[in-house]
């Protein structure tokens, strides 16, 4: 039998419940204790087993749902982006680092970028829009959510790039480059340099000179030229851009974006309009490539990194998008590319980092946005001006 002791001790822990009645029944009989004592101690211990379990926090409903798990890295990597947009190494390292076979794809245009998407092609994990497109993509629900718990690096985006117009929560775009689009020239062609959209209405230079081929872009820098907002939807804005770029039309000597930079290099081009980056990659090859921003103004714009919806690879994308937010790895490819990086850490680290405009600059440039509604009366125009 046991003592009285050694009964009250085993009651006592029941009831602290360090021990469960399975524990104490099998202690209890082991000690000789009658049933109908058991009986009673468990009884009497009815609470303790119970402890109740302290009540889970009340659940905000305003609470953002858990981030979802996305898995291992896979072993490859599908990026569409625009051409000349990477440093030479930038996906070898990757490739490299997380052994994950990346392949690229380029375009030349948002809108052939979208209608690529929109037709279901590519199989992409990651697309480069620019900020007005990225509202078109997610009007068409072209994007998924990024999963921040990947992104550690996303830190490192300079607050300027920070909650843009275009993705207000940061939830869709990963901030890549941002530029300006305005006219590269051969200084050793102009003696004076050029410092108007006017440039292209002059007959002086027909056949050596070349306009984007890039909707925004062109008729944009038309509704500059007659000091209108280069997102104008106005029936007479367009008419008016409309008749400028037709004036324009017989000194072209094409509608070419990127590609224009090896012909500015050989000299068959004097001027072409064309980003400043790309004018800079020029400049990489013949020094006397110059970049202006004509006086009427022009579009600044930032691209960024986006998943497409449907992306087989999701967490390779984000893989690469943190790894493309490093300081180092992001200065590379903006030193390459000749844009300014939206990654304040990468700035820091460049030699010569792109500035970003001063407010006075700013005065005559304008982000593209959205054209919502007046899109179709857009594609019109560029239709009829390219088929003239
Ligand atoms: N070679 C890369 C050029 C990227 C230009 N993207 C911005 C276009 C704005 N309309």
């Amino acid at each position: 039998m046991p003592t009285e002791k050694e009964a009250l001790q085993l009651i006592d822990a029941v009831r602290r419940g360090e021990i469960d009645r399975r524990a104490f029944l099998r202690n209890a009989l082991g000690m000789g204790l009658s049933l109908g004592t058991i009986g009673m101690v468990l009884q009497a211990c009815s609470g303790a087993e119970e402890t109740p379990k302290p009540a889970a926090p009340p659940t905000d409903p305003a609470a953002p749902p858990p981030e979802p798990e996305l898995g291992p890295i896979e072993g490859a990597l599908h990026i569409y982006i625009w051409s000349d947009y990477l440093a030479e190494d930038t996906v070898p390292n990757f490739e490299k680092e997380f052994n994950c076979k990346v392949t690229v794809d380029t375009f030349e245009s948002n809108e052939e970028m979208i209608a690529k998407l929109q037709l279901g092609g590519g199989g992409y994990d990651l697309v480069c829009p620019s900020g007005y497109a990225v509202t078109v993509m997610k009007n068409l629900d072209l994007m998924q959510p990024l999963v921040k718990k990947y992104l550690p690096n996303y830190a490192n985006i300079a607050p300027i790039f920070d909650k843009t117009v275009f993705d207000p929560d940061n939830a869709y775009t990963v901030p890549w480059q941002w530029g300006i689009t305005g006219v590269a020239y051969r200084k050793d062609k102009f003696p004076t340099p050029p410092d108007s959209w006017a440039l292209f209405h002059d007959a002086a230079h027909k056949g050596k000179v070349t306009m984007m081929d890039d909707m925004r872009d062109n008729i944009g820098a038309w509704l500059k030229f007659r000091g209108k907002s280069l997102n104008s939807v106005d029936p007479a804005d367009l008419a008016a851009a409309k008749a400028d770029a037709l004036l324009a039309k017989p000194n072209l000597k094409s509608y070419i974006s990127a590609p224009v930079k090896a012909q500015l290099i050989a000299g068959d081009v004097y001027a072409a309009q064309l980003w400043n980056g790309d004018s800079m990659q020029a400049k990489a090859e013949n020094a006397d490539i110059e970049f202006v921003v004509p006086k009427e103004g022009a579009a600044i714009w930032c691209d960024s990194m986006v998943i497409p919806k449907g992306a087989k690879n999701p967490r390779a994308a984000h893989e690469f998008l943190n790894y493309i937010l490093r300081p180092d790895v992001g200065a590379k490819i903006s030193e390459f590319t000749g844009y300014g990086s939206p990654n304040a850490k990468a700035t820091a680290v460049m030699a010569t980092p792109v500035a970003f405009p001063t407010a006075d600059q700013m005065k005559t440039l304008e982000y593209q946005q959205d054209l919502a509604a007046g899109a179709e009366a857009w594609d019109q125009v560029w239709t009829e001006i390219k088929s003239s």
